[in-house]
């Protein structure tokens, strides 16, 4: 229901308004949550691969016509597919791929290391390659991305051992103590550092990232998140770098939301991350400013 709701609050035409031309290429098609049991630490790993590669194909197709592809969830499992599509790319094409995942969640566990057996608190790791073969090889050739590819934004709920496993294998990790500390401003410019014109971004949005007093419709929610006012300069300066090249949009569940309050922030959030406050700074800039 999580597309639905962002069709019904208005993502097509938001976009558009700004003057980017949008394709909506509907709804996939995968098997049904069987509501099963956690097998060898993993629960319905079959459904979640053939998800996951019939996002893989969507997501590369795009890319391949040279379209910006923006995935809507759905589970965050899905961004295993949305990404190893995008560093397929990159390989193809000769980029360099920067990974932003803004999430309360690291979704970094293993099936030695989780504690529900859920997916979507794996594919952080699946795509650093710790996981099963059919997700760690979605995209081909091996492991989608390296470690150091990947800046965490928003983390507050971290299970024991998948902490260890995190600075284990040294992510970059911009929790909500280092944002309280430190300020959103100088934690985007750190996980933005670095990028030039090779480099394809990738943002990954797990809605859960965002305060649950703003953001209810979720289905994890954590206290201790982002504001209003955190998460627009979070997009905003993701749209500064004008190196936005995919999005993924993952764990909006309508059914707890509250009037579509979560979607139209959503919407509101994307519009900023597609640049929607630059006019304002160009004309700030004419009268001097900076
Ligand atoms: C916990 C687990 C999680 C949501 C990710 C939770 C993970 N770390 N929950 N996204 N909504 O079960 O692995
Ligand atoms: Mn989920
Ligand atoms: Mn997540
Ligand atoms: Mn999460």
């Amino acid at each position: 229901m999580g597309p639905e709701a962002l069709r019904v609050a208005g993502l097509q035409a938001a976009l558009e308004s700004h003057g980017l031309h949008v394709l909506d290429r509907g709804n996939l098609h995968g098997p049904a949550n069987p509501w099963r049991p956690a097998v060898d630490g993993y629960r319905h790993l079959d459904e979640v691969v053939a998800w996951n590669r019939a996002v893989h194909d969507a997501i590369y197709a795009e890319l391949q016509s040279g379209h910006l592809p923006i995935l809507l969830g759905g589970d965050h499992c899905l961004a295993m597919g949305s990404i190893s599509a995008v560093a397929r790319h990159c390989r193809a094409v000769g980029k360099k791929l920067r990974v932003l995942w803004l999430d309360a969640h690291a979704d970094f566990n293993t099936s030695r290391l989780t504690p529900s057996g859920n997916l979507h608190g794996m594919p952080v790791a699946c795509l650093c390659g710790f996981g099963p073969e059919a997700l760690v090889h979605l995209g081909g050739a091996g492991p989608a991305l390296r470690p150091d590819q990947v800046r965490q934004i928003g983390i507050r709920s971290v299970d024991p051992g998948e902490k260890r496993f995190v600075h284990e294998q040294g992510l970059e990790v911009y929790d909500m103590r280092y944002i309280d500390e430190m300020g959103m401003r100088h934690t985007m410019e750190q996980a933005l550092a670095g990028l030039d014109a090779d480099t394809h971004l990738h943002v990954s949005f797990d809605v859960d990232f965002l305060d649950p007093d703003i953001a209810p419709g979720v289905g994890t929610t954590v206290p201790g998140g982002p504001t209003y006012r955190e998460a627009q300069l979070c997009m905003e300066m993701i749209a500064d770098t004008g190196r936005l090249a995919s999005l993924d949009v993952m764990e909006l569940n309508p059914a707890l939301d509250v009037r579509n309050r979560t979607a139209l922030l959503a919407v509101d959030l994307i519009e900023s991350l597609f640049g929607k406050s630059t006019l304002m700074r160009e004309h700030q800039a004419r009268r001097g400013g900076s």
